[in-house]
């Protein structure tokens, strides 16, 4: 049986995320992997433009502990493959990136669909499905603006739907705005931001050491009999 693990909400700048989410078109309770800025090194000073929180379906715990239990935080923020596998795992991931600086929906969108292609490209995987999902992409984001503290949200379901949505504050709607069924693109939106030369190093950092140590409490309980996890 799978029970969801006990994790604390983490503050990053002024933005908060809490410890569990239920994201918009999905029905289920998602708990945060892990967090961290986006920052900018802009004439030699690093400026943070937004906040992001990355959320995981209880199982991925169970499903990733396989090959990574016993790994170090340190191993696993630098292994390539672990940020794979949590991309590519068939498990619900929910993605909150909350602005600390205002940008508009061009901006962001540009940004992470050169992030996105500039993936696939390394990895081979570029066709025309991929450049339609990119057109919709910018397209659900043309007349948006995001003003500091309001919030895009990004559900990848486990088979690979991609449901976006916005808000004006940190709170979560229960539908989203615009699906866009392309998994590679789901997959890609994650990897720009913890994968290898993703965007927020530290969210990364943040969830290599969260996961490890759930990994970890994986085992122990298992010895104990399953005590419960959040009380
Ligand atoms: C990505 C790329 C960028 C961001 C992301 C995922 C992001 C963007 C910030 O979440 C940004 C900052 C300054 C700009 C435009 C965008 O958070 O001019 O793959």
């Amino acid at each position: 049986m799978s029970t969801s693990p006990c994790v604390a909400g983490i503050q990053v700048e002024n933005v908060t995320f809490p410890p569990n989410v239920k994201p918009p078109g999905s029905t289920k309770t998602l708990f945060l992997g892990g967090a961290g800025e986006r920052g900018l090194e802009i004439q030699g000073k690093f400026v943070k433009f937004t906040a992001i929180g990355v959320y995981l379906e209880d199982i991925a715990v169970e499903s990733l502990a396989v090959k990574w239990k016993g790994k170090s935080a340190e191993v696993l923020t630098e292994s390539v493959e672990f940020f794979r596998d949590i991309v590519t795992g068939a498990f619900e991931k929910f993605i909150r990136v909350t602005t600390i600086l205002p940008l508009t929906g061009q901006q962001y969108s540009e940004k992470v669909s050169e992030n996105c292609v500039a993936i696939w490209k390394s990895l081979g995987l570029y066709t025309d499905a991929e450049a339609k999902a990119i057109e919709k992409f910018l397209e659900v984001f043309r007349d948006e603006n995001f003003p500091p503290g309001s919030s895009i949200l990004f559900t990848l379901s486990a088979h690979g739907s991609l449901t976006i949505s916005f808000s004006k504050d940190s709170s979560v709607p229960q539908v989203g705005t615009a699906v866009i069924e392309n998994k590679l693109l789901a997959n890609a939106v994650l990897e720009s931001i913890v994968g290898k030369d993703g965007v927020s190093p530290v969210a990364r950092k943040s969830m290599a050491s969260r996961l490890s140590a759930l990994f970890d409490d994986s085992v122990e309980k298992a010895a104990q009999n399953g005590k419960p996890e959040c009380q």
